[in-house]
């Protein structure tokens, strides 16, 4: 049976080599079973197929039948003038700025499309037409109300009273869907961001209006023949990066905490070695939490448990991978199976009993894999559907939720007794804390004496704590898998520079073991792992999922709000990066990221290195706008270096840089010096 679905599989054309392909053990051990059992995977495809040189670049353009028009750089470079151009006379700056904020839109309409299903969720939860939704965190629907307009107390006579929950969710409900497509105004939330940043927003003309409009005017504007300056271009992709970060994606993070609650830190475990053999073994994979938390709820029922015994397994484990598995691991402690490449890796150890997935970072390959076991795969979302005839579709509703995750539990609970002998699961995992968040990051560094980051932000000026840094973003198949996060993330904290991870950095640090307190005392430089120590957090803190980008932006703002370190975000000690980038939704927030005031550094490659002009537009004039800037570094070690010098740079601006070695100053005094 066995041999025969083998054949199914695509062989190999070349192989890759497990130890190159990946720094992690349990990668390279299931890499080498894909081999044995002759099923391809994305890191053998990586060795057969290679990138276009010229798409590389940024510097294709095939918005119209005319082309593909290819300008790649001239190997000698470009002496004099650049003149490169395609047949309508598009420059290379015109077809890599084009490119560059489609992606954006690309990102930004993942990401707020993301929200916008939350939000119709939440408007069904609002209304009382679900069981299984509900409003779970009262306490955040209070928080975001006002940021949203909303009234959270009414005049009675003369008195002021709290007004009625159910009306202030419907109101909520009601204002955070027009964010998408109102007709006038602009966009609310921005005005969350330090007022300087919102006045030099608004001084620049890039306050989204809504946020399809902005997504939609990018199809426009890259169109043939429409926008021809790159300047004017990357403007409208300011724009529309806005309307995710500031916009769908911080929507997307408040609502469905206020739905599902608001993480706090939490136990759990990563890597594929959380699998089980002697369980049914449920893999939830993609980026909406709204059927993972269905499934979750319908696992723990006591009945579903028997049912699972019945078959004759010990009981269900639960595992994530991508962002779902961030979702349902800081609300619920669910253990992390894996990271974006490693989700094939998930059905070859042939104790995947069902793979649910619903929208972004899924591989099409999952169903040629899934044919070699006995692997349901299983698709979930009207938007994203497979071509494969092996694929079954259970179309998720939110108004029988908890039916539909019911019957696809069962579904891998009957499975489970269909599963072949070659069970192979690595035994690696590690363990992990995560669940942070602006109001637990508020609780642990925060202190109640003046400003609620006062903690942090003292420790910061006297230099115990050098920096923060945002890391990020996806694994790449064109660079060792996971390499990249875990250099980056270590050279930051051993020179005492705070990490704030989400996305599939997250899980790569989880994997390493970098999410657990007592990993301070290991990797950190002295003054970090001194603060770590005092307050029990790990050096890096793990803020969810990709749309929970939203929560450094707020993280930051807190810090500027709370006093010491200047007054907008570009003037902290802080940096950005996403060592291993590869999706559109990277670009949108390394884009949000920059605009937002926050130096920021991809690996890998930009798809601007073709157009030096614009590049050097984006890595450097942009710093005069904004505040902040892109800049590429595929070493890891020089890419944590230039954000370390960054935030040298930012500590010398705020008259910090000599406290990190008299550790004297404290917060009283620096702001004596502000005053
Ligand atoms: Ni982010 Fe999540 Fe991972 Fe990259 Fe994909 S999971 S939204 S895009 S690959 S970090």
């Amino acid at each position: 049976m066995a041999e025969e679905k083998k054949e199914k599989a695509a062989k190999p054309l070349k192989l890759a080599d497990p130890v190159a392909a990946s720094m992690d053990v349990a990668t390279q051990e299931m890499i080498v079973r894909s081999h044995d059992l002759g099923i391809e995977t994305v890191f053998d495809r990586a060795q057969t197929m290679k990138p276009c040189n010229i798409g590389i670049q940024g510097t294709c353009c095939k918005n119209c039948s005319m082309g593909p028009c290819r300008l790649p750089l001239p190997k000698s470079g470009i002496e004099g003038e650049d003149t490169r151009k395609g047949l309508c006379g598009a420059t290379a700056n015109t077809i890599a700025a084009r490119n560059f904020i489609r992606m954006i839109a690309g990102g930004a309409a993942a990401h707020s499309d993301h929200g916008r299903c939350v939000a119709e969720v939440f408007m069904s939860a609002a209304r009382k037409e679900t069981e299984a939704y509900k409003i779970k965190d009262t306490v955040k629907l209070l928080a975001i109300a006002p940021h949203l307009g909303v009234e959270t107390t009414v005049e009675v006579d003369g008195e002021t009273k709290d007004r009625d929950i159910d009306e202030i969710a419907l109101e909520v409900a009601e204002k955070a869907l027009n964010e998408w497509g109102k007709a006038e105004g602009e966009l609310l939330y921005p005005k969350r961001a330090p007022e300087a940043l919102y006045e030099k927003w608004k001084k620049n003309g890039v306050l989204p209006r809504n946020i399809d409009r902005e997504i939609v005017e990018i199809m426009h504007r890259t169109h043939m023949g429409v926008d021809q300056d790159y300047r004017n271009l990357i403007k409208q992709g300011t724009r529309a990066a806005i309307a995710d970060g500031w916009g769908g994606s911080m929507l997307a993070t408040d609502l469905q905490d206020v739905l599902f609650g608001t993480p706090s830190p939490i136990l759990s475990e990563a890597n594929l070695g959380v699998m089980k053999e002697d369980h049914v073994n449920i893999i939830v994979h993609g980026h909406e939490p709204v059927l993972s938390e269905m499934i979750v709820a319908v696992s723990q029922k006591p009945e579903i448990i028997e049912y699972a015994k019945s078959k004759g397994a010990k009981g269900i484990q639960l595992g994530g991978i991508c962002c779902t598995a961030n979702e349902i691991l800081q609300r619920h402690g669910i253990p992390t199976a894996a990271t974006f490449l490693q989700q094939e890796l998930a059905i070859i150890t042939g104790a995947c009993d069902a793979m649910v997935v619903d929208i972004q970072c899924i591989f099409q390959n999952l169903a040629n894999v899934a044919k070699c076991f006995h692997t349901k795969l299983i698709t979930t979302h009207p938007i994203a559907k497979m071509e494969q005839d092996n694929v079954i579709h259970i179309e998720f509703d939110e108004h029988h939720a908890l039916e539909d995750a019911e019957r696809i539990i069962r579904m891998a609970i009957d499975n489970f007794e269909n599963r072949g002998t070659e069970v192979m699961i690595p035994k690696h995992k590690a363990t992990q804390v995560a669940g942070f968040g602006v109001e637990s990051i508020e609780y642990h560094l925060g202190g109640t004496f003046r400003g609620s980051y006062y903690t942090l932000n003292d420790n910061i000026i006297n230099g115990r704590i050098r920096g923060i840094a945002g890391v990020v973003g996806c694994n790449n198949a064109r660079t060792r898998h996971n390499e990249g996060h875990i250099t980056v993330v270590k050279e930051l904290i051993k020179n005492d520079v705070i990490v704030l991870t989400t996305g599939c950095n997250g899980i790569a640090c989880a994997m390493e073991g970098l999410l657990t307190p007592e990993s301070a005392a290991v990797h950190c430089g002295p003054g970090l792992a001194e603060v770590c120590e005092t307050v029990g957090i790990p050096p890096v803190l793990h803020l969810g999922s990709c749309v929970d980008n939203s929560r450094i932006l707020l993280a930051a703002t807190e810090v500027v709000k709370a006093g010491g370190l200047g007054n907008d975000i570009c003037d902290l000690p802080v940096a950005g990066s996403a060592p291993e980038w590869m999706s559109e939704k990277a670009i949108s927030i390394g884009h949000y990221f920059v605009v937002s005031g926050v130096y920021t550094v991809f690996g890998v490659t930009l798809p601007t290195s073709g157009a030096p002009v614009f590049h050097n537009y984006i890595s450097k004039d942009l710093e005069k706008i904004y505040g902040g800037m892109w800049d590429i570094e595929p070493d890891p070690i020089k890419h944590a270096r230039l954000m370390i010098a960054h935030i040298d740079k930012k500590r010398k601006e705020l008259g910090i840089d000599k406290a990190r070695e008299r550790v004297l100053m404290d917060m009283a005094d620096r702001q004596a010096l502000d005053a």
